[in-house]
């Protein structure tokens, strides 16, 4: 009989879950009674913009299994997303693009995902906020004051450390970056780096990196929950506040900070145009007969079997498609130092950057994985939420310097 069929097996995974529930339904008790009022109702916004009451439904169920819970879970989901406007959020913005903020707020058709993040309490966000100069200074010092211990800190974008951190300053005061993330993640409940910058340096950190920009997490020497990608997914940023307020701490994260329900999988596992890989059908220049048939983008760059993320499973713009269903291959975008170690991006590795070409890809994968594969290992709640970065982390990011 198969481990997964066991009776007793699935006695144990029942227990596991049973307690996993009784643990969130104590945990938002807890919040209920804790954090402020919610600033929005969640339903009255979802019917202003269209949304039915089946689709917050559908929404529900499909973000629980993203998040790898059973359906039992369900309602809990849908009572954390009524409670998502209570949490306090202080949002800051170093060295990037804002591409992340904008794929989050710029939405043509906005969907469940896109209304929460409307309705999160942003105590500061520099790019939303009307305030500038002193007063956007005196909100923030509010903020972290009248929240401290119980915000999240968001944060988009690299710090670069050269010039004593004076190539980025901020506000009238002129601080720098390094400064500004050291004072307000000090009082925070947990910082979450938005995009492939703040959680690995990324274009700010390419070769040969002028400025010494690195990740929030060797900047400060902290742990960070690292929602990467250039930009992430907004499934995945929700997706992580949703497990914050019902469980009451972080998901389990991967050695390189990702949230292992989200990054615990290859592109090249999810990927629509897999079985052309598996019957070598590959599309040898852009526009050519395979091009057309949708085959394999391997030979003309795709990163997917060395990248981890679940983009083919969510996609982008309210499921509509996500780069290889566009015809571009993955450029690797969710891992650290991608521009360095992923170019050229629309020709293979060569043999020896990951240990092989096509032939060893799966192995690679296997390799690189690392990870716990699926299910209630995702959720094992993190007990201290802001810790001290381990040496896992720092190995890790050092081996991409
Ligand atoms: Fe970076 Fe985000 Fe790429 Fe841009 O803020 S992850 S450059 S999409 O904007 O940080
Ligand atoms: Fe998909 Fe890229 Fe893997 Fe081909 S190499 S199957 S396009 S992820
Ligand atoms: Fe980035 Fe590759 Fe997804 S480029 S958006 S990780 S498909």
């Amino acid at each position: 009989m198969a481990k997964g069929n066991h009776p007793e097996y699935k006695k144990m995974i029942d227990k596991q879950y049973k307690d996993l529930m009784k643990h969130c339904q104590e945990h938002m008790e807890e919040v209920e009674k804790t954090l402020p009022e919610p600033k929005e109702n969640l339903h009255e916004m979802l019917k202003e913009r269209g949304i039915s009451r089946r689709d917050f439904v559908k929404w529900t169920s499909a973000i629980t299994a993203a998040l790898m819970l059973p359906p039992i879970f369900r309602p809990m989901v849908a009572k954390a997303a009524e409670n998502f406007s209570r949490l306090p959020i202080v949002w800051l913005h170093f060295a990037e693009c804002t591409g992340c903020s904008e794929a989050f707020l710029r939405s043509s058709y906005p969907n469940v995902d896109d209304i929460l993040l409307e309705t999160i309490s942003l105590e500061y966000h520099e790019t939303l906020m009307a305030a500038s100069g002193y007063q956007a200074e005196q909100n923030l010092e509010k903020a972290i004051y009248d929240f401290a211990g119980k915000f999240i800190c968001v944060i988009e974008g690299a710090l670069p450390r050269g010039l004593d951190g004076k190539y980025l300053t901020l506000g009238p005061k002129g601080k720098t970056g390094i400064e500004v993330a050291k004072d307000v993640t000090s009082k925070a409940a947990a910082v979450i780096c938005i995009g492939s910058c703040s959680a690995f340096g990324n274009i700010q950190a390419a070769n040969p990196n002028p400025t010494d920009s690195v990740s929030i997490s060797k900047a400060l020497g902290i742990s960070t929950v690292n929602i990467a990608g250039c930009p992430p997914n907004s499934v995945n940023f929700t997706g992580t506040l949703l497990h914050y307020l019902m469980f009451g701490g972080l998901p389990a994260l991967d050695s390189l900070g990702r949230p292992v329900w989200a990054y615990g999988k290859r592109i090249h596992d999810y990927c629509e145009r897999r079985p052309h890989y598996d019957a070598s059908e590959f599309v040898e220049e852009w526009g050519d007969a395979g091009a057309l048939k949708g085959w394999c983008l391997y030979k003309v760059g795709c990163k997917g079997p060395y990248t981890y993320a679940n983009c083919g499973k969510v996609r982008f713009n309210d499921g509509i498609s996500w780069p290889i269903m566009a015809g571009h291959g993955c450029i690797g975008c969710t891992e650290p130092a991608f521009w360095d170690t992923m170019a050229p991006l629309e020709k293979p590795l060569p043999d020896k950057s990951y240990g092989g070409g096509e032939k060893t890809v799966d192995k690679i994968g296997i390799a690189l994985t690392g990870v716990a594969a699926a299910g209630i290992a995702a959720h094992a709640v993190a007990s201290a939420i802001r810790h001290r970065k381990d040496d896992r982390i720092n190995t890790e990011e050092e081996k991409h310097d």
